[in-house]
Order: structure tokens, then C-alpha cells, then sequence
């Protein structure tokens, strides 16, 4: 490929890929050249392979597949399928964290504890368990045998869902939407998308949204929840990002993937003396962790261990050749990176029955003997480190200090000092016109866009029209690499009512709120915002938007949705592959306001998406009829 084409605007990707043996590796964007051109009734939604009387396409001479279906109804089946997917991935994540709580509560999970046993007290409260004379080992189990059980569970309410305003929930309940249980509704609506079922585009969405609730307000909720009991609740935490925080004389040990259960045992092991004097004798100075993609964020939030990258430097970190030993989980993981790590002395690891890499080692990491198995990894990655060719090695510089770990409990409390524990200052600032809203800036990294540009353009503008921004995933690591989320930001970048609450507060600009099922924490933010008064009665009146520039996972589909049926408006880019399905293109950006107060919208170029939130926060402002902005837009450059 055209090596001078603008790849990034992290100029560690560029470099990397100058200097990596001659330019023999085939990275991400190597391959999405050889892709081209991809299919076009597959960009347009129109491609069905539900059964073998296709694969059908639709086409101006063939407007049905070969049973009848329209582009709409197939639209309609892809788009749902993905949500079912993405909605899988997170529950099923959420499943494994509520196995843990329910051996750690048994005992049998013996290198684990119960970090934060307040707030279990407090979702013991939302499960309707009596906590009274219980010890906390007793209430763990039972919350995760009662959270285990909602999974499964074929009418009624989910017990998380209390937490939405109740305006809101009367609106799911009026509309059929509220998920009765988790497996239930992936599975009813992986069943109405076979073949002749269900024929109704618009009821197939309609399914599609109650399953993206139960990703939101239960699957990915719950993950976040349990790890905050299992791991520990995270408080803001001082780290560095970027490529640069490899260590040339170190052991670096890079963990990637999203569940915690592995990569926060993996910092106990290297953190282990033990495991330091091996690394000693092997001639390191010692051993260096960072993290790719959302396990790098769960493990920042808690223990302020680096960042080297988002989704598109994964591949980049292990061209490195500095990198010893990449040890993943579940979710985002490229295959191509065994490929890549055979090129130089890089061991992959996987840990997951789940989640096996053909040509990469497997450890059976199993969380009853959690350190014994981290520990061996971390063995694993010294003896690897004793193959690295110096020659091959090449670390740029690039570095950046952040802040991260802010969740909802803790995040807008700050803004009422530390002792207050309420949302009142932040509503009170939204009020007075101090602060225009909140933006939300989530999701991924895509190969066919500049990478991190988007995260970092929409961030700016939103943030120079004093839009407070919360981040999570990959969108999170683009700025925080960028500088934006480190407090000295909000004098460059904020306008002046941001600056004047930042510098109150010593808060930066943007909020880190981890990883993608962190989402959760943000719906938790807006119903609390809700409850506190002054900005509306549903999740839809509040002067907030959100939008996932440079998404690319079926995760990021199921998010944007349960967004969306939480009342959110929502910009994609890139687009739905739905062009060729205009009923459904309909439904998601006009029709599903009047249902659930939040839309799509599918800008592309990243200024016009933020000015398109900025308006949605306005028209918002104007029906709560709120007081104008406190000061003029303030007028600086947001190209990278
Ligand atoms: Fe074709 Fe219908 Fe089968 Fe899809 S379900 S492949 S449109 S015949
Ligand atoms: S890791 S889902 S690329 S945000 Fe959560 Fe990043 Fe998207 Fe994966």
C-alpha cells in the first residue's frame, strides 16, 4: 500500500509500519485494500443468506429474494442479527463476571475478594435481597445467583431496569420493549429472523430494540456492576498512553481483550516479587504492563496501568518487537496478530475456552486458581523476553499523561466538591447555561477512516460549545493519546463556562468512563440526572447526545440502539449498511423518535456530526425552556 496515504494521526502507527522489516507485514489496512471494491448489496443491506434457497440479493430486476422477502425485511433481519450479536457478547461477558461473584461468595474463587462491598449492598437492593444480618460473602452469592437466574428468566422485568426514570420506563412498557430475560430475548430474536417468520420489518426492530435494552440495562449494567464489586470501584487515577510506554529493558507484557477476570490477576502477578526477581535474572529491570482496547481500560480505571492503544495499534504494538508476550481474553482480538507476533519472538496467549487462535498458546486460565495461572504467563513472557532481537526492535517515543477512572457515582459528584454527593451542581450548570450538555463519544476505530481523527475532531468542537464529554472504549484511548483528557486540556480546548467548571472541580474536559460495557454508566449518569430534578422527567429531555465515529463492531450496533431506546439521539459513522432498505433507514432516524424520543443520524464528516449533537442539545435546552449560554462559542481551530 501507499505508505504516504494518512493512515493516523498517531504518527506511531505510520512510523511503525515505515519501519517494520522493510514493509514485509500485511497490516489491517493491507488487507483492506485487498478487500476492494466489497460488495455493494452488502454496504446497501440487501444481501440475504438466512437460508439455501440464496444467498439472494436484491436488485432493480429482482425486487424479492426467492421467498418473497423485500430489501426491508432482509435490512431488517441483518440489522436485528447484529444487535442479537452484540448483545450476546456483552451478556455473555456479564455472565462470566456473575460466575465469579458467585464463587468468590462461595469461597472457591480464592484469589479474588470483594473490593467494593457497599456497592454490592446497593445492587442487593436493586435484586430486592434482604442484606440484613447477612455476611458479605452470603449477599454476593446471592445476587449472583439471582442475576444468573434473570438470564434465563422468561417473563417479567429485569431487576436493573428500576434504575431508568420512571417516565421512561412507562414508555418501554406502553411499547412492548422492556426485555422479560436476557438468553430469552436473543434467542426469540435470532427465531424471528429465520425464514418465514417474522415478515414485518418494523416488528423485527421493534424485538431488536427490547434486545438492545437487555444489553444495556442488564448485560452490559451488570458486568460493569460486578467488576466494580470484584475489582474494585474505580476513582480517578493518573496514567500514560501511546506506543511509547514499552520498555526497551523491560519485560513488556501487553494484555487485550475486555474481561478483567485475567488482565487484573495478570497486574497482581507482575507486580509480584517473585515474579520481579525472575524477570531480574533474566536479565530485564523489571516488568512492564500495558493494555490494548477495553482490558487495557478496566485495568487503567483500577490500578493506572498504561494504555498503549486503541483497536487499530494492536497489531502496531506487537511491530514493536518489543513486545514479549500478548495475552488476550475475549472480544476485538484480530486473528492476524499470530501472523504478526511469528514475525518477531512475540508469544500470544489466549486464555478462553471461548475465544481459541489457531497458532497461539493456550493457557486454561481458570478463576478458582486465578494467580497460579496468571503467574505462569507471566513466567511464559520472561522466557520470551530472553528471545527478543534487539535488532528488530523499535519503540517511538510517544507518550501522554491522562486522567481516567471516572464512573457515574463519582464523576459528577466531583463537580460538587468531594463531599457532595450529588448531581445538583451538574444539573444547576446545564441550567444556568454554563454548560451546554453532555456529549457522548464511544466506540471503536475503523480502517477505512483516519484513525483516531473523528474521536478527536467531534471532541474538540463539542468541547469549545462547553459541551461536557464522557468517553469510553477506544474513543476514550484516541483522545486520551491526543491530550484531550488530561486537565490542563480544558485551557486549550474548553469554552469558557467547560473551563470555569473544570478548574473548579480539577476535573479534565472529558471524562474517561471505561470500557464499552461502561456504557452502562453513562445511562446511569442521565437517570441520575433525571432524578435530581430541572432537566426533564425521561432520559429523551435531557440536553445530551451521543455518537460512535469510527464504530465497527456488532458490541457498537447493540449500544447504539439501547442508546437510542433509552430516549438518546445517536450519530453512526460509518452508516448502517442499510442504503438499500429505506422503510427501515426511516424507522431508525424518524419513526423511532415518536417510540422512544431518541434517533439515529448518520453524518460523516466529524465537525458536521458534532454540530449536529450540538443542535439536538439546543432543541433540548429550548423545550426546557433554560436560560441561554453564559458565554459566546469560543473560536478555535479542532482540525488535527
Ligand atoms: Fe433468499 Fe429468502 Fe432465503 Fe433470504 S430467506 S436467502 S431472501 S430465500
Ligand atoms: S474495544 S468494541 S474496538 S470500542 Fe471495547 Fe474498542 Fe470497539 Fe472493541
Amino acid at each position: 500500500m501507499d505508505k504516504d496515504e494518512r493512515l493516523s494521526i498517531d504518527p506511531t502507527v505510520q512510523k511503525i509500519i515505515n519501519n517494520t522489516l522493510g514493509g514485509e507485514i500485511e497490516f489491517i489496512w493491507d488487507r483492506v485494500e485487498n478487500q476492494q471494491p466489497q460488495c455493494g448489496f452488502g454496504i446497501s443491506g440487501v444481501c440475504c443468506r438466512v437460508c439455501v434457497m440464496g444467498p439472494c440479493r436484491i436488485t432493480k430486476k429482482a425486487s424479492r429474494g426467492v421467498c418473497g422477502a423485500t430489501a426491508d425485511i432482509i435490512g431488517a433481519r441483518n440489522f436485528a442479527r447484529m444487535v442479537a450479536a452484540g448483545t450476546a457478547a456483552h451478556s455473555d461477558h456479564a455472565r462470566d463476571i456473575a460466575t465469579l461473584l458467585h464463587d468468590v461468595g462461595k469461597g472457591t474463587a480464592r484469589d479474588f475478594e470483594i473490593k467494593d462491598p457497599e456497592k454490592l449492598k446497593r445492587i442487593a437492593v436493586d435484586f430486592n435481597i434482604d442484606t440484613s444480618d447477612k455476611d458479605i460473602s452470603t449477599i454476593a452469592t446471592e445476587v449472583a445467583e439471582k442475576a444468573l437466574a434473570e438470564f434465563g428468566q422468561q417473563e417479567g422485568e429485569l431487576s436493573l431496569q428500576k434504575r431508568a426514570p420512571e417516565k421512561t420506563k412507562e414508555m418501554w412498557r406502553e411499547e412492548g420493549l422492556i426485555p422479560r430475560g436476557i438468553d430469552r430475548e436473543i434467542v426469540e430474536m435470532i427465531h424471528r429472523t429465520n425464514i418465514g417468520v417474522d415478515n414485518d420489518p418494523v416488528n423485527i426492530l421493534r424485538q431488536a430494540i427490547r434486545v438492545s435494552l437487555a444489553d444495556g440495562w442488564w448485560g452490559s449494567m451488570m458486568a460493569t456492576d460486578f467488576s466494580d464489586v470484584v475489582f474494585g470501584s474505580p476513582n480517578p487515577i493518573r496514567a500514560r498512553s501511546n506506543i511509547g510506554v514499552l520498555k526497551e529493558d523491560e519485560v513488556n507484557i501487553i494484555v487485550h481483550g475486555h474481561d478483567p477476570t485475567v488482565s487484573d490477576m495478570i497486574v497482581r502477578a507482575a507486580r509480584d516479587p517473585e515474579m520481579i526477581n525472575k524477570a531480574k535474572e533474566a536479565g530485564a529491570k523489571g516488568i512492564n504492563l500495558g493494555g490494548i482496547c477495553c482490558t487495557a481500560n478496566e485495568i487503567l480505571m483500577r490500578h493506572g496501568i498504561p494504555v498503549l492503544g486503541n483497536f487499530l495499534q494492536q497489531e502496531i504494538a506487537i511491530a514493536t518487537g518489543a513486545v514479549d508476550l500478548m495475552v488476550v481474553d475475549i472480544q476485538c482480538i484480530l486473528p492476524s496478530i499470530v501472523d504478526i507476533a511469528k514475525c518477531f519472538h512475540t508469544e500470544i496467549i489466549t486464555t478462553s475456552r471461548k475465544a481459541k487462535f489457531e497458532g497461539a498458546t493456550f493457557v486454561d486460565y481458570d478463576h478458582k486458581d486465578a494467580l497460579n495461572s496468571a503467574k505462569k504467563i507471566v513466567e511464559m513472557a520472561i522466557e520470551s523476553y530472553k528471545k527478543r532481537e534487539s535488532k528488530k526492535v523499535f519503540i517511538p517515543e510517544e507518550t501522554q499523561a491522562f486522567v481516567g477512572g471516572f464512573t457515574s457515582e463519582n464523576a459528577f459528584q466531583f463537580l460538587g466538591g468531594r463531599y457532595r454527593a450529588t448531581y445538583r451542581p451538574l444539573n444547576n450548570a446545564i441550567m444556568e447555561g454554563r454548560l451546554r450538555g453532555l456529549g457522548a463519544i464511544v466506540g471503536c476505530n475503523h480502517p477505512k477512516q483516519i484513525h483516531d481523527y473523528s474521536h478527536v475532531v467531534i471532541a474538540r468542537e463539542l468541547l469549545r460549545h462547553d459541551v461536557l464529554v464522557v468517553e469510553t472504549g477506544c474513543s476514550a484511548i484516541a483522545c486520551a493519546k491526543q491530550g484531550l483528557l488530561d486537565p490542563e486540556a480544558a485551557k486549550e480546548y474548553a469554552g469558557e463556562g467547560l473551563l470555569e467548571v473544570c478548574e473548579a472541580v480539577g476535573i479534565p474536559p472529558i471524562l474517561h468512563m471505561g470500557s464499552c460495557v461502561d456504557n452502562s454508566r453513562i445511562l446511569i449518569a442521565l437517570s441520575n440526572i433525571v432524578k435530581e430534578g430541572g432537566l426533564g422527567e425521561a432520559i429523551s429531555d435531557v440536553p445530551a447526545a451521543a455518537c460512535a465515529p469510527e464504530w465497527m463492531s456488532e458490541k457498537a450496533v447493540a449500544i447504539s440502539l439501547y442508546a437510542v431506546g433509552s430516549g438518546i439521539y445517536v450519530n453512526m459513522s460509518p452508516q448502517f449498511q442499510l442504503g438499500g432498505c429505506e422503510r427501515v433507514m426511516k424507522f431508525l432516524t424518524e419513526d423511532i423518535a415518536r417510540i422512544t424520543g431518541g434517533r439515529y443520524c448518520f453524518e460523516q464528516e466529524p465537525v458536521a456530526i458534532a454540530r449536529g449533537m450540538i443542535d439536538h442539545i439546543d432543541k433540548k435546552r429550548e423545550a426546557l425552556k433554560l436560560r441561554p449560554m453564559m458565554y459566546p462559542v469560543r473560536n478555535i481551530a479542532v482540525e488535527v
